[in-house]
């Protein structure tokens, strides 16, 4: 007897199964075409879900990771107003951190296991943090240019397809927008403070200036996510569109400073209205990535210290909210 003979096949799990996903996978498509926000009640790819947590949680670590070349200078500052501004814009960077934390874990994965990927290596942070930070200038010189390169890159994930991610993001980078304002200030005084403090602040410049360029990522062709990332709207641009964003917007502010960025090819071309810059050294980057940046080994090693270090902070508070959803219970069945 041939199959026909039974009339039309009785549908099998796989068959129920088959049209619930293709209109899963419909629903996520028109989503994504129509620019609108996904939640984490909609159901969305798997790679979809991989990526925005690899994502976010590399950007989460660098905010964290971040808070240490600059802490480094907290007690140094050069006055208390300095110092004030400064403390609060680490206490910012900590703030970031636990608002793309909470993002993360709206994907359904634990802050705790992604700061235990940290910490073993195996989820990278922002390879500009593995620079040291000289002298005070190098404060400006982060604010100016590192936010600045973040601002650059961070405004267009306002508008990524993933809810929580795109409003975390709006918060952030409001906050990065005075702290690349206060770096400008910094250095603006440096420039036109004595002769040395000029020298001091072009010296951050042109240290800072590379590895700010690197912060975009790999040059378009070498970098294998981005096309994906691009077309679920996670990524709004290239690495090197939004690089050459930031380095059209950072050559008249350099102006403004009265300061020079390190770069012999630096020229700007009339037609297409954009500064072309000179080639970036991929060898450093590669290298900063596999740890062995200047200070690769030195943050790392401080991160363990704080995480170890806060383990009693943690404990008192899963102990205190056992003790109130007791407290909570026992009022209930009372
Ligand atoms: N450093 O295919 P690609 C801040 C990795 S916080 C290290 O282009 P993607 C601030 C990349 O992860 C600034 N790794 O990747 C905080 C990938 O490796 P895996 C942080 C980098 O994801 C405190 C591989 O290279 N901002 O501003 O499409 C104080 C291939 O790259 C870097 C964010 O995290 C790098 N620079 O694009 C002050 C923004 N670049 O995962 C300031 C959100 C690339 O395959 N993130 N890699 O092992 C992004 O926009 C994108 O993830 C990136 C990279 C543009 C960074």
């Amino acid at each position: 007897m041939s199959g026909n003979d039974l009339g039309p096949a009785l549908a099998t799990d796989d068959d129920r199964v088959e049209p619930a996903a293709v209109d899963r996978q419909a629903g996520f498509d028109r989503l994504i075409a129509a620019d609108e926000r996904l939640e984490p009640r909609d159901w969305m790819p798997e790679g979809y879900r991989k990526t925005l947590i690899r994502q976010i949680a590399q950007h989460a670590h660098s905010e964290i990771i971040g808070m240490q070349p600059e802490g480094n200078w907290i007690t140094r500052a050069p006055s208390l107003r300095r110092k004030a501004i400064l403390m609060a814009k680490v206490q910012d960077e900590a703030g970031h951190g636990l608002y793309l934390y909470s993002a993360a874990e709206t994907l359904g994965v634990d802050r705790a296991d992604l700061l235990d990927l940290l910490h073993a290596g195996r989820q990278k942070y922002s390879s500009i943090f593995n620079y040291p930070t000289l002298t005070w200038a190098d404060i400006g010189a982060i604010g100016w240019l590192v936010d600045g390169a973040a601002i650059v890159n961070q405004v267009p994930l306002c508008r990524c397809s993933y809810g929580p991610y795109a409003r975390a993001m709006v918060r952030i980078c409001k906050e990065e927008s005075f702290h690349q304002r206060q770096g400008f200030e910094i250095l603006h005084t440096l420039s036109h403070g004595t002769p040395e403090q000029h020298e001091m602040a072009q010296d951050a410049v042109d240290r800072w200036w590379w590895p700010s360029l690197m912060m975009f990522g790999p040059p378009d062709e070498a970098s294998p996510h981005s096309a994906q990332s691009m077309a679920w709207g996670i990524k709004k641009h290239s690495n090197d569109e939004l690089r050459q964003r930031f380095v059209d917007m950072t050559l008249p502010q350099a102006h403004v400073l009265g300061l020079t960025v390190p770069d012999q090819d630096l020229r700007y071309d009339e037609e297409s209205g954009h500064w072309r810059f000179g080639p970036i050294d991929w060898a450093e980057f590669h290298a900063v990535l596999k740890g062995q940046g200047p200070c690769n080994a030195q943050r790392m090693e401080h991160r363990r210290r704080a995480h170890d270090e806060g383990a009693w902070v943690r404990e008192a508070a899963v102990a205190y909210a056992e003790k109130q959803a007791q407290r909570e219970a026992s009022g209930a069945a009372a």
